[in-house]
C-alpha cells in the first residue's frame, strides 16, 4: 500500500501542482457548459468551510442523519449485529461515526481515506474514545477496490457511508462505487449508507444556500483555490453562487455564475465567460425510496431496512450484499 511505503497517493509536479487538480480545471473550463469535480472543493480552506455548513440552521442533513443515529440504536445493534469490522468510506466524522460504534459492538474500524492527514486525525480520536476497539487506517482512493487489512480478514464487513455523499455523483458514477464498495467489502458484507430525500425545493434551495452566506464562500473557494494553485487570475467578484433545483434529474446543482463577461488565465490558458454564463461545480442528487432501492440494486446491494429522522427529511438505508442468481 502507497501509505506504508511513505508515498503520497496525489501526483504533484515539479513545481508542487496537483497534476489530476489542474487536468480536470482546465478540461472542465474548456467544456461548452463549463464544469470542474465537485471533489476540488475540499482543500484545507474548503475542508473548513463544509464544517461550518454543517451547522447552518438550513443545512438539515447533518443534524436529520445525527438524531437518527442517536434514537436507532438498539435497532442497529439487532439488524447488524456485533462482531464486524466496520469499514467507514471516508476519515469518519467525530459525532456520527462513535454513535454507530458504540451501537453495535464492532470487531474493528477501518476508515479509508485518500487523505493521510485527515485519516490520523480521525483514526486517533476514534482510537480514544473507544480504547479496546482495534482501528486500522487505510490511506486508499476508495472509488477504487481497496485490499482490506489481513486482521479483518475472516470478519463479516458492514460498510458505513453516511452524509449522503452518494448523491455527489451522477447515477453512473454512484453506480460504480456502490459496485466497488461490494467488491472490497465482500460476501456477506452490509452497508449502511446516508441518502437525501427529495422535498419542498424552497427548502433544499435554502440549504444550499445559507443566509449568512458560507455555502457561497464554501463555492467561490473552488475559483480562489484555482487562483492560488494553478496561477488563475479568475476575478472573484465577477463570479456569484447559485443553488438551483433541477428537477428533471432530482437534484441541487451549485453553479458560479459571471456577473458580467469576463476573461481569465489558468495555468497560462486563457477562458472567457458572458454575463449570466456558469460553471457547475456541484451536484447535490435527492432520492424517493423507489430512486433509493433503484440505485442500490444495480449497485449489488438490497435494501433491507430505512430510517428516517423525525421530520422524514432524510434516510439511512441498511442494506445486503446482494447473492447473484440465475432467476429473474
Ligand atoms: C458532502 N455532500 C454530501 C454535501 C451535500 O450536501 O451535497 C456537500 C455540500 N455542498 C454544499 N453544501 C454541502
Amino acid at each position: 500500500m502507497a501509505a506504508e511505503q511513505g508515498l503520497s497517493l496525489v501526483d504533484l509536479d515539479a513545481n508542487g501542482v496537483d497534476v489530476q487538480f489542474r487536468a480536470d480545471v482546465l478540461r472542465g473550463l474548456g467544456e461548452v457548459q463549463k464544469a470542474i469535480p465537485a471533489r476540488w472543493f475540499y482543500d484545507e480552506v474548503g475542508s473548513q468551510l463544509f464544517e461550518d455548513i454543517t451547522g447552518q440552521p438550513e443545512y438539515y442533513p447533518t443534524r436529520a442523519e445525527t438524531e437518527i443515529l442517536q434514537s436507532r440504536s438498539s435497532e442497529f445493534r439487532e439488524l447488524i449485529g456485533p462482531g464486524r469490522a466496520v469499514v467507514e468510506f471516508g476519515s469518519g466524522s467525530s459525532v456520527k461515526t462513535p454513535l454507530l460504534l458504540g451501537s453495535i459492538a464492532p470487531a474493528a474500524y477501518v476508515p479509508l481515506d485518500i487523505s493521510g492527514d485527515f485519516l490520523r486525525a480521525a483514526a486517533a480520536d476514534l482510537a480514544e474514545k473507544f480504547p479496546g476497539l482495534p482501528v486500522h487506517p487505510v490511506e486508499a482512493d476508495f472509488m477504487r477496490q481497496v485490499q482490506l487489512p489481513e486482521a479483518v480478514a475472516d470478519q463479516p464487513k458492514l460498510g458505513f457511508f453516511p452524509g449522503s455523499t452518494i448523491g455527489n455523483m451522477v447515477a453512473r458514477t454512484a453506480v460504480d462505487l456502490l459496485r466497488t464498495m461490494r467488491a472490497t467489502l465482500g460476501e456477506g458484507s452490509q452497508l449502511l449508507i446516508g441518502m437525501d430525500l427529495i422535498k419542498d425545493p424552497d427548502v433544499l434551495e435554502a440549504a444550499y444556500d445559507d443566509a449568512a452566506g458560507v455555502t457561497a464562500a464554501f463555492n467561490l473557494n473552488l475559483a480562489e483555490r484555482i487562483n492560488r494553485e494553478l496561477g488563475g487570475t479568475i476575478p472573484i467578484s465577477a463570479l456569484r453562487h447559485v443553488a438551483r433545483w433541477n428537477d428533471d434529474f432530482a437534484r441541487i446543482e451549485m453553479h458560479l455564475e459571471a456577473v458580467r463577461s469576463i476573461a481569465f488565465e489558468v495555468s497560462g490558458r486563457r477562458f472567457e465567460m458572458a454575463e449570466g454564463e456558469t460553471i457547475h461545480t456541484e451536484n447535490s442528487h435527492k432520492f424517493s425510496r423507489r430512486s433509493s432501492n433503484t440505485l442500490l440494486l444495480a449497485g449489488g446491494w438490497t435494501p433491507r431496512h430505512r430510517w428516517f429522522d423525525s421530520a422524514e427529511r432524510f434516510s439511512l438505508i441498511l442494506a445486503d450484499a446482494t447473492v447473484p442468481r440465475s432467476a429473474p
